[in-house]
């Protein structure tokens, strides 16, 4: 049982959710040290939306809107983590979810489907081929879902797939609270934020934004300019701490 006064309830709480998830086979075991490396990152950016985040978090849901055939790329911890709010993007977005992973088995990738079924998603599943450049499970895609994508959200990603949709031609927007890692600095937009947080944060901006802020926000992407204002704003805290 955990206290509700305990100052780290809800980083607890979410530990909790991603061991039980661990147990019925929806989170890999790895995905356990995916998790404990994103929560250090997000330690170091102060476990909130910086300005930078949030100006990233428009560009993707501008992206999202204006693209022709959106998906959004489910891994187990995002499922264990978003399921609903994966939903509620999906609704905003008319984007397809489709479940894609690192350590795949066919039985995971039911139990992630169900999952995010359970939770509202409309998931884009059938026949899966090996589509994309990769030696390893994540080439396993849907024809007619990620592999024909213009715009693909992947939140927790691992580099190789991030490089290889952009070697592909699309456009890759990741979110990743680590800026030095290489989905970061290969995507084509980095969101450097907690996924919890920012999956709401874009759903919002689907919602607002009017064609012509799609439009400009759509035209300024520089991923390069994001992630050194999120590495600034690391090191603006770090100064700070020793005060
Ligand atoms: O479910 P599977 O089999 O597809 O496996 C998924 C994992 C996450 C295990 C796999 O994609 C993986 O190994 O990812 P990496 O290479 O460890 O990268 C995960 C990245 O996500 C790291 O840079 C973390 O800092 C970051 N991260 C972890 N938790 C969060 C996060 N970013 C945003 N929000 C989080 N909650």
């Amino acid at each position: 049982m955990i206290p509700k006064d305990h100052p780290r309830y809800q980083s607890l709480i979410t530990r909790k959710k991603l061991a039980q998830y661990t147990l019925t086979g929806v989170v890999s075991l790895e995905g356990l040290t995916a998790h404990g490396r994103g929560e250090a990152f997000d330690y170091l950016i102060g476990e909130r939306t910086t300005e930078s985040a949030k100006l990233a978090e428009r560009i993707a849901a501008a992206m999202l809107i204006s693209a022709r055939h959106p998906v959004i790329s489910v891994n187990g911890n995002t499922a264990a983590l978003a399921a609903q709010q994966i939903a509620a993007l999906q609704e905003a977005s008319g984007a397809i979810v489709e479940v894609n992973l690192f350590h795949r088995t066919e039985e995971r990738v039911k139990k992630i489907e169900e999952l995010l079924r359970d939770n509202g998603c409309d998931v884009f599943s059938g026949v899966a081929e090996q589509l994309l450049p990769l030696s390893h499970d994540r080439a396993w895609c849907r024809r007619e879902g990620m592999f024909s994508a213009d715009v693909v959200l992947v939140p927790l990603e691992d580099g190789d797939r991030c490089e290889a949709l952009v070697r592909m031609g699309k456009k890759v927007i990741a979110i990743d609270l680590n800026p030095l890692s290489r989905t970061s600095r290969s995507a084509t937009l980095t969101i450097i934020d907690e996924l919890t947080r920012a999956l709401p944060e874009i759903t919002a901006a689907c919602k607002e934004l009017s064609k012509d802020e799609c439009r400009q926000l759509t035209a300024s992407v520089d991923n390069h300019y994001l992630l050194s204002e999120a590495i600034r704003e690391i090191n603006l805290r770090l100064c700070h701490a020793m005060d």
